[in-house]
């Protein structure tokens, strides 16, 4: 079904003035809808929740739901000590009440209030703006950190577990499309044997969960710069958008994600490689920004594990990127051919960068650990 039918099934008033099709999500289908009545215009977030990557959407709405009310509760308890007014998309219901609309051919939308006068950017190469992804992740961790994990689905099994990914890598090199891949392109096999030497570092974090070093929390899962919203009047981080990814894992998957995201400059789809690295000077100011709310809820375990999240959830979206490539794209939406390949390469490099730059990244963030 399409989205301009879908678009009047929620309950915003008005008749549809337009419908546009917005970001660069690489897995949902998210439009903008504006509505106007006689004397106003309501503008609201539409998606359509990817059914392939989501095989629980009811259960993904129902986590969205009950952490966006215990996140609004938390924001109005702070709200007068606040030194920002802190903002989280609201789920918008559907004129039957439900917390979602499912089209005729069984496809899953939702509605989401559209956070105003904010922009979000896929790069960053201002230490401010780092510092802002670091604030609106650690503030969005905090205000869920209370919230019983127990009460949330796991909507996504495997999310964030390398060792799993690696398993998934290794049973779709014996493909057909795979060895196609493999043999006609000598970065396809530079690749290759990229992630073979870096096969014992996979579960590092899994590990230390096992050994009870680590725990689960709720997270966000998907905290990359994109889903940071930056309110255009004071150049202040407001929310963090995107959350059907929020499930309990490991803070530690946020972290080394808004770091890999927010720290390289070239960002996600560049194919220029000179520009791939990690900057120390956008890292320092996200660690700043991100210890300054979560350092009270860290413990000393967590510490010891934040660098190697960094390297391990870079090397985890490259493998992710790269088996997908092998794969025939099945998992992120493409628009070019070897799209998949190519963020791989960038994932990779960015992680090299992190290997090379361990000890000073390591210095930050002893230096933030303290206060
Ligand atoms: C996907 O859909 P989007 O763009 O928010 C992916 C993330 C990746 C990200 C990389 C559910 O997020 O895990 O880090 O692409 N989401 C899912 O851009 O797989
Ligand atoms: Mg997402």
């Amino acid at each position: 079904m399409i989205a301009e039918e879908i678009a009047t099934e929620f309950d915003v008033p008005g008749r549809l003035a337009a419908l546009q099709p917005i970001g660069t999500g690489n897995v949902n289908d998210t439009y903008r809808v504006i509505l106007r009545t006689t004397f106003s215009e309501e503008q609201y977030i539409l998606q359509r929740i990817n059914r392939v990557v989501f095989k629980d959407p009811v259960a993904v709405m129902a986590n969205m739901k009950a952490v966006t009310d215990h996140a609004h509760a938390r924001i109005r308890d702070e709200a007068d000590e606040a030194d920002r007014i802190w903002q989280l998309p609201r789920v918008i219901s559907a004129k039957n009440g439900d917390d979602f609309v499912v089209d005729s051919e069984g496809e899953y939308w939702r509605a989401l209030s559209l956070i105003a006068s904010t922009t979000n950017y896929d790069r960053v190469s201002e230490p401010a703006h780092a510092a802002e992804a670091g604030a609106v992740l650690g503030h969005f961790q905090r205000i869920i950190s209370d919230f019983p994990i127990e009460e949330l689905a796991d909507t996504l099994p495997g999310f964030h577990i390398t060792p799993g990914y690696l398993a998934q890598y290794d049973s779709c090199l014996s493909g057909k499309i795979a060895k196609k891949c493999l043999e006609s392109s000598s970065e396809a096999r530079r690749l290759h044997r990229f992630v073979d030497l870096r096969r014992d570092f996979a579960d590092v974090l899994e590990s230390a969960c096992e050994r009870g070093e680590l725990c689960h929390r709720p997270i966000h899962g998907d905290p990359k710069i994109t889903n940071v919203m930056i309110d255009t009047l004071t150049g202040k981080g407001t929310c963090i958008v995107d959350l059907d990814t929020v499930k309990p894992g490991l803070i530690h998957y946020d972290f080394g994600d808004a770091v890999r995201s927010s720290c390289n400059p070239g960002g996600e789809e560049t194919s220029d490689l000179s520009e791939v690295f990690l900057d120390l000077d956008l890292f320092e100011a996200l660690v700043k920004g991100y210890l300054d709310e979560a350092r009270a809820f860290l413990s000393e375990n967590d510490r010891k594990y934040l660098f190697d999240s960094i390297r391990l959830i870079t090397f985890e979206l490259g493998l992710r990127f790269f088996a997908d490539y092998l794969a025939g794209d099945v998992y992120f939406k493409t628009t070019y051919e070897t799209q998949n390949l190519n963020r791989a390469r960038v994932q990779f490099a960015l992680c090299e960068s992190i290997e090379k730059q361990e000890e000073k990244m390591r210095e930050i963030l002893a230096r933030y650990c303290q206060g």
